[in-house]
């Protein structure tokens, strides 16, 4: 098939393409009970036509190691279609992206996902309207015929050729980041104990600060570096990028390209995670997010099914900071979702963490500010949570929808999905055994 002047090879040839007119054809069955309650939404909105454009140009990158089916060291039940090739992974990513054309730029990790034509997957990619988002390397997996193990961590290691291999490794991510327009890396080490004992902590501190000051020192000038920390798992003792404070000092020891990135799912039971965003920003050192949801530990579940008030109270802080910062909502952070998938469908759990974070997004742009700041002035506590609940309980969703049929996708993407039987036409092209490459 050829896209663009490159030819794609068979294997990627997408069946499941979702054309324009299944689009206009699903939106028009639900045009006059869409526009209704768009309608009265809108009659109380006098700023409805800049959230509606805001939702329009917000955009979440998808991981290219969540669209297949995740499991755990107790097992993995797999629902078949799953995309057996990087080509197929980016075709999937283009059935969301058509269908809410909020997903338009993929997360690859290497070596997850190495491209073998990088012009070709670059064409490929365009050919469904999507860009490369942060990169992200794995020095937590020992690969065939690596030289090193990682079994003792990576850049914190005690030995300085496997620190070196870290090195290495993320500098070379960061070359297949720039053959594909990337503009950032995400680094996130496992590295920790599990032991009292096991680890000099300062030590550990200084290797890791050390590697990522050489891996800092290989980035463009236009490049972000991401620092990823983690409270636990897979080290349950200590982990040497354990939390907010120690990925803002790394960050901040290494420069004015290097941020502090935050999953959701990295926090220790309770932890005030709108407050640490709202520090980092006013910090200028929040660099962007891995959205998903938890109950308990990494569970990686799908965003907003678990905390949704959470989700909005992070949006809340985002909207409030970013805005008291002048900063771009669509590009000067990283919106990335990191989930794994052990009992949904893959397609419709990223359906649906996107619409969660699109619904969290337009609920903080809601939110009456000068009412707030007000209440806050006068200590007003009742009045302060009226205010942030008025917003939480608005049912946004229209504002949502309408943003997507503006864009050209659909009022209700999980049931377009679903009625063009998309998984079916999967499973009958790449049958039920294909295990994706990822977690
Ligand atoms: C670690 C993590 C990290 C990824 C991995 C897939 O838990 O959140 O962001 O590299 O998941
Ligand atoms: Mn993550």
């Amino acid at each position: 098939m050829r896209v663009g002047n490159s030819v794609l090879p068979l294997t990627s040839r997408p069946v499941m393409h979702i054309d324009k007119h299944q689009i206009a054809q699903h939106n028009q069955r639900l045009e006059a009970s869409h526009g209704r309650r768009f309608a009265q939404l809108a009659e109380d909105l006098p700023n409805v036509e800049k959230i509606v454009q805001q939702l329009n140009d917000f955009q979440v990158a998808i991981p290219s190691w969540a669209l297949g089916t995740g499991g755990t060291r107790f097992g993995r039940f797999s629902g078949g279609g799953e995309p057996r090739n990087l080509e197929e992974k980016i075709a999937d990513i283009g059935i969301l992206h058509a269908l809410n054309r909020s997903s338009g730029s993929i997360s690859l990790h290497i070596p997850w996902d190495i491209p073998e034509d990088y012009a070709a997957i670059r064409t490929l990619a365009a050919h469904y309207g999507l860009v490369f988002d942060a990169m992200n390397s794995n020095t937590f997996q020992d690969q065939s015929g690596q030289p090193l193990s990682y079994k003792f961590g990576s850049m914190q290691h005690v030995d300085r050729a496997v620190r070196q291999q870290a090195i290495d490794h993320n500098i070379d991510v960061i070359k297949q980041g720039m053959e594909l327009g990337s503009k950032s890396l995400t680094v996130w080490l496992a590295d920790g104990s599990s032991f009292p004992g096991q680890l000099n902590f300062r030590k550990a501190f200084q290797n890791t600060l050390e590697c990522l000051r050489e891996v800092y020192e290989a980035l463009p000038d236009d490049w972000k570096m991401f620092v990823e920390y983690k409270a636990f798992e897979p080290n349950f003792y200590s982990t040497t990028v354990g939390d907010w404070g120690q990925s803002l000092l790394y960050a901040s020891k290494l420069g004015e390209k290097a941020y502090t990135l935050v999953d959701l799912g990295h926090h220790l039971p309770n932890a005030n995670i709108e407050q640490i965003v709202a520090l980092l920003l006013m910090e200028g050192k929040l660099g962007g997010f891995h959205f998903n949801d938890s109950k308990y530990g990494d569970d990686d579940l799908t965003t907003g099914s678990i905390k949704p008030y959470q989700l909005f109270l992070i949006f809340n802080e985002l909207v409030e900071g970013m805005d008291s910062r002048g900063m771009d909502h669509t590009k000067d952070l990283g919106w990335m979702i990191d989930a794994s998938h052990n009992l949904k469908d893959p397609l419709e759990d990223l359906v649906q963490s996107v619409e969660a974070i699109l619904v969290a997004y337009a609920q903080a742009l809601l939110v009456d500010r000068e009412a707030l700041i007000e209440a806050q002035a006068s200590n007003d506590v009742v009045q302060a949570q009226e205010v942030l609940q008025h917003a939480f309980r608005t049912d946004v969703r229209p504002l949502v929808a309408e943003a997507r049929k503006r864009a050209g996708a659909a009022l209700d993407p999980l049931a377009l999905f679903r009625d063009l039987d998309v998984r079916g036409k999967l499973i009958k092209e790449r049958g039920t055994k294909a295990v994706a490459t990822g977690l």
